[in-house]
């Protein structure tokens, strides 16, 4: 059994639906980071970067000890080799994956972060953030578009992958990150129809009533400002009457 420390964001359905497109049994432990649950020591002891996914395998293989895995990509990795599916184990392709998966951990993912906390969440609009990572974000799209017009249609080549799981729910975020998506016309096509995945329709739905409609207070108390100093203070973490 794998336990899947998650909350429903980009970087939580990356990992329910690579859990669901291998059928694997896991146990859905919810990680509230609007109210700080994040910063458990628990939590902590699992993911120090307090971020989440985590995964805890109970059954890992070639040992009885269970094993905790933080950080989505090398999640996507270690999923990938425990069950023989959606990595390469060797091989050109197997680079194509990694290097499409990195190209996701460091890149888009990064930068649609920073476009949509300034587009959505930053207290005042600044103009230069948000042309910055606009544009930013509208090259890797270019990128990404290219990648996809060429022979094989998936985001590493001809076979569906970790990299598309890892890309996917990103590219979900495309309104949000004010991306028209017509101007994409190769991951419109590719997006729509990873969408018809049932297992990516099941990833999707994992924990979405958990959700809050809107950021609130205490969620950005949680989820904002945080340095070395207030982590360690203990000034995110959920405060005890609430
Ligand atoms: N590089 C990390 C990023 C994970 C991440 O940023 N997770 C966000 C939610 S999408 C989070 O846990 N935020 C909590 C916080 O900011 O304190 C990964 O890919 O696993």
């Amino acid at each position: 059994m794998i336990d899947l420390h998650y909350w429903p964001t980009p970087n939580g359905w990356k990992i329910s639906i690579m859990l669901e497109e291998c059928g694997l049994p896991y146990r859905l432990v919810p990680v509230n980071i609007g109210k700080g649950e994040q910063f458990s020591p628990e939590f902590l002891a699992l993911s120090p970067n307090n971020r989440m996914p985590a995964i805890v395998d109970h059954a890992p293989s070639g040992g009885a000890t269970s094993l905790a895995v933080f950080e989505s990509g090398a999640i996507l990795i270690y999923l990938a080799e425990k069950t023989g599916r959606f990595l390469p184990l060797d091989g050109r392709e197997r680079y194509q994956t990694l290097q499409w998966l990195m190209w996701q951990m460091g890149g888009l993912g990064p930068m649609a972060g920073q476009n949509g906390h300034f587009l959505l969440y930053a207290p005042e609009k600044i103009p230069y953030a948000i042309e910055r990572y606009g544009k930013e974000v509208d090259r890797l799209y270019g990128v990404l578009d290219t990648q996809l017009a060429r022979k094989g249609g998936y985001v590493a080549g001809a076979s569906y992958s970790i990299a598309d799981m890892a890309v996917f729910p990103w590219v979900r975020t495309h309104k949000a990150q004010q991306i028209d998506l017509q101007k994409f016309p190769h991951v419109e096509r590719w997006y729509n129809a990873l969408f018809e995945r049932p297992a990516v329709k099941r990833g999707l739905d994992l924990g979405k009533e958990l959700r809050a409609p809107a950021l609130t207070e205490e969620a950005r108390k949680a989820l904002f400002g945080q340095t070395a100093q207030s982590v360690r203070a203990g000034q995110h973490q959920p405060s005890p009457n609430v």
